[in-house]
């Protein structure tokens, strides 16, 4: 029994092990990286699925206060902020011969007639909501999934948390997220029939008035123990997101938003800064100009429920203040589209959503089944090609993403040795 409990620790610290080994040492990495391309191209162990997870619908609230407010709000002392214990209470299994490698598929029922439809299901959106969206930069689509489409996200999620896949390890490890992964319509089924015929691309598309729409990248994120501070968001794909009108972020909730912690909160109008460097993430209002939006946005969304921004927008969530979720849930299926005939832009970046092999050079149509069309319906070839596995991380994407990172890691290092020399000849 001793080893029972030990065992999630000592599967974690290997991990840990294997991805600092990663990161300290390039020829590891490159070693790693062989590793990881041949065990993604494997055709790994099949799933089972699970019974569905509950259900519970309410009512919607968002509220706009001020920056001020939320500002003293924070700075009210949190109980236990020291040392939290992140614990694998969802019991995620990591170790590798636990791990799913290639595609998965839970055979969760899809809602009904969702699949002879052949498309997206419609889904109605208002004036005010698309000015909205202009306007803020950021609207909350109240109920954009019905009793069904919400049964079945939840339970293609629960299904996932207990049957990990590979490319879940790094971020599950590292305790920000109970379970996080990034391009998951690729690997796993249920999620892949979530972007084609939920009414989610119907949603989006209506926001923006589009007449196509790709997914440029999804990600599943259960539980962000920690929150995630005041940032943009720049891992959209390989696309101009932060365009006029060239891409929209999206976000769908499966839980309610408790009372205290996990709002989304959004600095209204952000979107139109032009103070904060494309490359940032995360920012600090103060020193990047980001006062001259003091009005927040604050969400409260509830079980089914969609928000929709603009990459630029700065927003954050505030995880509880244990820095752990406990027992309760805040699943979440995150991502970003393609508007119209978007055109492929990787500009040199480190792009965790683009870790194939498909040809494109900067400039390119973005037609490729890695990054599927999902309105106005999908396209069959393209399904295939996902279905025989052939929509996933490549060694030749994976070496791409490697280098780009020691690219951006180098342009990192010589431009911290410029402003220390700056700071020097200041001093
Ligand atoms: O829901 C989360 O955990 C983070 C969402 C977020 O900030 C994002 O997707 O940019």
């Amino acid at each position: 029994s001793n080893w029972r409990h030990s065992r999630p620790h000592v599967v974690k610290a290997w991990w840990l092990a294997q991805i600092s080994a990663m990161a300290v040492r390039p020829s590891a990495t490159m070693r790693c990286c062989s590793l990881l391309a041949a065990v993604s191209l494997a055709d790994g162990l099949r799933g089972l699925p699970i019974p569905a997870a509950l259900r519970s619908a309410a009512p919607v609230a968002s509220t706009s206060r001020s920056l001020r407010t939320v500002q003293n709000i924070r700075r009210t002392p949190h109980a236990c902020r020291a040392s939290p214990v992140i614990s694998m209470k969802w019991d995620v299994q990591l170790a590798p011969w636990q791990l799913e490698y290639g595609l998965q598929d839970p055979s969760i029922p899809l809602p009904t007639g969702a699949l002879e439809s052949g498309a997206p299901a419609p889904f109605e959106i208002t004036d005010e909501q698309r000015a909205r969206l202009i306007e803020d930069g950021v609207v909350h689509i109240p109920g954009l999934l019905n009793d069904e489409w919400l049964e079945y996200l939840r339970s293609a999620t629960d299904w996932q948390v207990q049957n990990p896949h590979f490319w879940s390890v790094a971020g599950v490890v590292s305790g920000l997220y109970d379970y996080i992964q990034r391009s998951i319509w690729s690997s796993n089924s249920a999620f892949a029939n979530f972007m084609y015929y939920s009414p989610l691309a119907s949603a989006l598309a209506g926001l923006s008035n589009a007449e196509e729409l790709r997914l440029a990248t999804d990600l599943l994120m259960v539980n962000p123990n920690k929150g995630f501070k005041w940032h943009q968001d720049n891992q959209n794909g390989p696309i101009d997101a932060f365009g006029d009108n060239k891409a929209l972020r999206w976000w769908v909730t499966m839980d309610d938003t408790p009372p205290d912690h996990g709002a989304p909160v959004y600095l209204k109008g952000s979107h139109r800064n032009t103070c904060v460097s494309p490359d940032a993430v995360f920012v600090d209002l103060e020193q990047d100009g980001l006062l001259q939006y003091p009005e927040l946005l604050e969400f409260r969304p509830k079980a089914g429920d969609l928000i929709v921004w603009h990459a630029r927008s700065i927003h954050k969530i505030d995880g509880p203040s244990s820095a752990d979720w406990g027992s309760s849930k805040r699943r979440v299926l995150g991502g970003t589209v393609a508007l119209n005939a978007a055109t492929y832009e990787s500009m040199g970046r480190a792009l965790f959503s683009d870790m194939g092999s498909h040809g494109l050079v900067d400039g390119d149509p973005l037609v490729h089944p890695l990054f599927p069309k999902i309105y106005p319906k999908p396209e069959p070839s393209e399904m295939a090609e996902r279905a025989a596995g052939r929509c996933t991380r490549t060694r030749e994407g994976m070496t791409r993403l490697a280098s780009r990172m020691f690219e951006s890691a180098g342009e990192m290092v010589s431009w911290t040795r410029v402003l220390k020399a700056k700071e020097k000849s200041r001093a």
